[in-house]
């Protein structure tokens, strides 16, 4: 479902209050029965180019429009020396991009090429909604201008730098990512080999904990980073914080500290299906009871603790390898031997001691 987060940006007078409730009563409608929500139509800025002469190139996106009921009456736009309205247009289908260039328009207008604010508002039911792009030194900017060749286009939230533009085509990820790549340690500065982290996208770690990532080249700043805890499921841990400015099709080397330890997803995991094994089983008091977790890391707190059928506990022992032992008691009789990682029981294995 799109979220909807757009609001209006002047002050409202009383019948525009009526309009946006009403407007606002049907989204909400819409949004709890989750049945055909209803969105907003939206115009936003999808791509900014400037051609070898620094002619300016404004692509604009738009989704949900042409909804019987919420028409959009016009849009305007914004930079910091001019203002213009659109002349008419006709959508094709509720969703698509189309361009504007300054012979497009009835009146001069100029986007700055190194650095300006372009507002676009459009009015739907006479309430203005507004998307921003803010780019160059400025205040509120969130990209750097374009180098020759290259356009600012938007992907899912942000705006990136493109080396690729497709203006007047939906963009797509070529040409707007670049590459971090270095070593990722755990937080006893160990490399964390074979597991799958997130920044924007899925990478692995090597067995020497070395990773390369892709990512949007845009200005990042990441304090945690997503990684994989099972096959559909993904946890967070705290970083060292990192920032970089990323250009398109570059490699910025950068290494990547955890400050939390990495769980494995017990909830993922089929317990009935982990492979732990206890032997010998029966085994003699006071013996060597081998254990083997046939885990694809330990990285996290496993523990092995011995309880007699009563629930005390008789033997508790931390294990950090996928082989590790445990002595039994010298008392005969079941016991059950329980593996706890995190806290979490993940294995119950009865054992008989004999005499
Ligand atoms: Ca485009």
């Amino acid at each position: 479902m799109r979220k909807i987060t757009r609001r209006p940006y002047k002050q409202l007078k009383t019948n525009d209050m009526k309009k946006i409730y009403i407007l606002f009563s049907l989204l909400t409608v819409g949004l709890i029965i989750e049945a055909n929500p209803i969105a907003l139509p939206t115009i936003e800025i999808s791509e900014l180019y400037f051609d070898e002469s620094d002619n300016w190139k404004l692509e604009l996106g738009y989704y949900e429009v042409n909804q019987a009921g919420f028409p959009i009456d016009s849009i305007f736009i914004y930079t910091t020396t001019d203002t213009v309205k659109l002349p008419a247009y006709e959508f094709l289908g509720s969703t698509g991009v189309f361009v504007i260039t300054l012979d497009s328009l009835d009146s001069d207008f100029i986007i700055k090429r190194y650095a300006d604010t372009i507002k676009v508002v459009s009015y739907i039911m006479g309430e203005p909604f507004e998307n921003i792009l803010i780019f160059g030194n400025i205040a509120g900017s969130s990209i750097n201008y374009p180098r020759h060749g290259q356009s600012i286009s938007k992907y899912w939230n942000y705006y990136t730098k493109d080396n690729s533009p497709t203006i007047g085509h939906s963009n797509d990820t070529i040409g707007m990512c670049g590459t971090a790549k270095g070593i990722i340690y755990d937080k006893y500065s160990v490399p964390v080999k074979n597991r799958t982290f997130r920044l924007d996208y899925y990478f692995e770690t090597s067995e020497n904990g070395e990773y390369s990532a892709r990512v949007y080249s845009k200005p990042s700043t990441f304090n945690q980073i997503d990684y994989k805890t099972g096959q559909y499921s993904t946890q967070y841990a705290s970083i060292t914080e990192i920032s970089f400015i990323m250009e398109p099709d570059s490699v910025v080397e950068l290494d990547i500290y955890l400050l939390d330890t990495l769980t494995t997803g017990i909830n993922d995991i089929n317990i009935a299906n982990i492979p732990i094994s206890v032997y010998p089983n029966p085994i003699s008091k006071n013996g060597e009871l081998i254990i083997s977790i046939d885990l694809p890391i330990i990285t996290s707190e496993i523990s092995i603790e011995i309880i007699d059928l009563n629930g005390k506990m008789m033997m508790k022992k931390k294990i950090n390898q996928n082989s590790s032992s445990i002595i039994v008691p010298d008392k005969s009789g079941f016991y059950i031997v329980r593996t706890m990682l995190d806290s979490q029981i993940i294995s119950s294995n009865r054992i008989i001691v004999n005499e």
